[in-house]
């Protein structure tokens, strides 16, 4: 394929810096961008840096009580502030909707199937979702799914589960989870397909927002970096993921939310569906809206000011109310 990247007018003695967590499937991810920059730069030189961060560090706390802003993100962006490295590869559902002061999302990759996935004990293998015993133990730390799989099997039970994918699968073997829920992307990039028992269905489960897409950030205005990122840019899945992305950020109010969006890009038509859940899974609201993709971001909050007219609202204030609410005594 020929390169349709404008001139590049770095210099080629320059070393580029990539910063990059350090589990499996961050470095397959970064690795992918190296690989594909090298390929369309053969001339530039390409470095790796890994990190780990604070979500990397701290994995026997649920996700959704640590789940402060940037928990995957915030060691690599201050890498790139201070100029240690050049920009940073982050799968996109971790990086939060407002960015540090000084960076910014240089370019969004192209998706990879953006559905949840149910990974299941081998003594179950002729079950599904649907047909596990009562009571069956779902491991999942992702409050989005709790809430939807709560709501449409309410004869599961739910337990955190923390760690790595590797960790995870791991877990599911020796801790006593029937199954766990696994994004599809992270397990085919991990050339873990196989392990795919069962592919959630929109109607099940909405996806996390840019589910499945790679996040690049780099400092404001870097014109270098921004250049070079371009080849790696996939409009279609840009669009889709700034829409998702605006809807969030127009929801969230600094606190842990069941948030799903399911997106897509017929001909100039783009489709959003957007969806708040009460945690226990009893109330889910859930609209859609359509619009050309250069209106995305538009698209986004307008969806997310209907959603709140027609009761996630309430639920965002009960959520917020709780988390605000003083701890019991004698848990100090
Ligand atoms: C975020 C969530 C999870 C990750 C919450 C959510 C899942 C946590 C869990 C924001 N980040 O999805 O509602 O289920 O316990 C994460 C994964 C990937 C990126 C793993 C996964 C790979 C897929 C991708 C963790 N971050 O979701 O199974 O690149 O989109």
């Amino acid at each position: 394929m020929p390169t349709t990247a404008s001139p590049v007018v770095i210099s080629s003695r320059r070393t580029i810096r990539i910063v990059s967590r350090k589990s499996q499937l961050a470095l397959i991810q970064t690795h992918w961008v190296r690989d594909e920059l090298q390929r369309h730069f053969p001339d530039l030189g390409f470095e790796v840096v890994t990190m780990e961060t604070h979500g990397d560090k701290v994995l026997d706390v649920s996700l959704s009580k640590i789940g402060d802003k940037g928990l995957f993100t915030q060691e690599l962006e201050d890498s790139m502030l201070q100029g240690d490295s050049d920009f940073a590869v982050h799968s996109l559902k971790d990086l939060p909707t407002r960015l540090p002061q000084g960076l910014m999302l240089g370019c969004i990759t192209e998706r990879e199937n953006p559905a949840d996935a149910l990974v299941i004990h081998p003594r179950h293998r002729d079950r599904t979702l649907a047909t596990l015993p009562e009571g069956s133990v779902i491991g999942t730390s992702s409050l989005r799914r709790l809430a939807q799989l709560r709501h449409h099997y309410p004869h599961l039970s739910f337990k955190d589960i923390r760690g790595n994918l590797n960790t995870r699968l791991r877990k599911l073997e020796e801790e006593g989870y029937d199954g766990i829920i696994l994004a599809v992307a992270g397990l085919l990039r991990m050339e873990m397909g196989d392990r795919i028992h069962e592919t959630l269905a929109p109607a099940i489960s909405l996806h996390a927002v840019g589910q499945g897409a790679l996040g690049i950030e780099c400092r404001q205005g870097d014109q270098d970096i921004l250049t070079l990122l371009q080849v790696l840019s996939h409009p279609a899945t840009t669009a889709r993921c700034l829409a998702e992305r605006a809807l969030l950020r127009e929801l969230e109010g600094g606190c842990q939310v069941p948030i799903g969006v399911n997106t897509s890009l017929e001909g100039d038509t783009l489709t959003l569906t957007g969806l708040v859940a009460s945690l226990d899974g009893q109330r889910l609201i859930k609209d859609s809206i359509q619009g050309p993709p250069d209106q995305a971001e538009t698209l986004g909050t307008r969806l997310a000011q209907q959603l709140r007219r027609q009761g996630a609202q309430a639920i965002l204030d009960e959520i917020l109310a709780a988390e605000r609410a003083p701890n019991p005594p004698g848990q100090g």
